[in-house]
């Protein structure tokens, strides 16, 4: 967050974002009064829609919400386009969420939003995957109750099935490129990253909630999905570098997470001890970094990718106006979380 800026568009929309939440958890469990021998499914899904979509930063829900607002004239933003544009930005939470809540399986973690991570609540362990499944599904059931009627209710959906798809495309190429127990450095290309974190990251948190508001305001041309996806897919770049950062140098305490990347074996730099679990070796590649001056070469990294990103806003951001991008660059330059 940049302290220099007045109350930005995501804070002062922030609140009634998060309080349309029990109106979507309301909307996915009244459905139990036609079918009540569902009844002690639906109060599950509940408990899971509780624990696992609230406690993020609402950043990829909110970007559908403030760049429709940006899209569409003032007069026809009634109330009934805006709460729609609230629902579809919590459908990429769901998304979110269940992208999450299977990561922090495959990943092995043990925190995430500052609590426990789902699975690793007593009771919970790998129900947790059909769980993620119920999110998921969450996800086109809100899309039909909202959007049915609307003209853009297929390309929405095509939105979410296929970036649904990249982004599961992106996980198999982070984990195929991290095998368990084997580490070999020549599978660490810079080719690789890039594929692995626009493909895992970048379409779905970044192009997927514009992407969406563009849909929803009636901007479906080919031309002007891809300059906005050339934009966005860099910024989307430079938030996982941030992310793969953060997961060693960051504070738990305000990331609310606890990195597994070294124990993990993930495609990053470096060395022997990397890949293992003990928790001195994990010291050691991390004193390394240190001796390397990583956090240094971090922060000037991101400076330059920062300009380069104002530039290519200035050239690419036509038909849309680039308060779009540069609000989403702004947020996660030097971002802490
Ligand atoms: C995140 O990769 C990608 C998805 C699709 C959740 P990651 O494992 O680095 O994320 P995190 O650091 O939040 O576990
Ligand atoms: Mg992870
Ligand atoms: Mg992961
Ligand atoms: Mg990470």
């Amino acid at each position: 967050m940049n302290g220099d800026q007045k109350l930005d568009v995501y804070d002062q929309n922030k609140q009634s974002f998060i309080q349309h939440f029990s109106q979507i958890v309301k909307v996915l469990t009244e459905d139990e009064l036609g079918h009540p021998e569902t009844g002690d499914a639906i109060a599950r899904l509940k408990e899971v829609l509780e624990y696992n979509v609230i406690g993020g930063k609402y950043q990829r829900g909110m970007t559908v919400l403030v760049t429709f607002q940006d899209l569409v004239e003032p007069s026809k933003q009634d109330a009934d386009s805006l709460q729609r544009a609230m629902t579809v930005g919590w459908c990429v939470e769901l998304l979110q969420a269940f992208f999450l809540v299977s990561d922090d399986i495959m990943d092995a973690s043990l925190t995430r939003r500052g609590q426990a991570c789902w699975y690793k609540k007593p009771g919970i362990g790998l129900d947790a995957v059909n769980d993620a499944l119920l999110l998921e599904a969450c996800i086109y059931r809100l899309l039909k109750l909202c959007c049915r009627e609307q003209p853009y209710y297929l390309n929405l959906m095509e939105l979410f099935l296929q970036t649904s798809y990249q982004t599961e495309i992106g996980q198999t190429l982070d984990l195929i490129t991290a095998p368990q127990g084997s580490v070999d450095l020549g599978r660490f290309t810079e080719k690789r990253y890039k594929s692995i974190v626009k493909y895992k990251t970048a379409f779905y948190s970044f192009y997927l909630p514009v992407a969406a508001a563009m849909y929803m305001a009636g901007i479906d041309g080919e031309k002007e999905h891809a300059n906005a996806k050339k934009i966005l897919m860099e910024i989307g770049e430079l938030f996982q570098i941030q992310d793969d950062y953060l997961d060693l140098f960051g504070d738990s305490s305000v990331t609310g997470k606890i990195g597994t990347d070294i124990q993990d074996n993930k495609c990053s730099w470096l060395v022997e001890n990397y890949g293992q679990k003990e928790a001195e070796k994990v010291a050691r590649v991390k004193a390394l970094y240190e001796e390397l001056n990583l956090q240094a070469v971090f922060t000037q990294y991101e400076e330059d990718r920062y300009s380069h990103l104002l530039s290519l806003i200035e050239q690419c951001s036509s038909p849309l106006p680039p308060a779009i991008f540069l609000r989403l660059a702004q947020k996660i330059y030097k971002r802490k979380k």
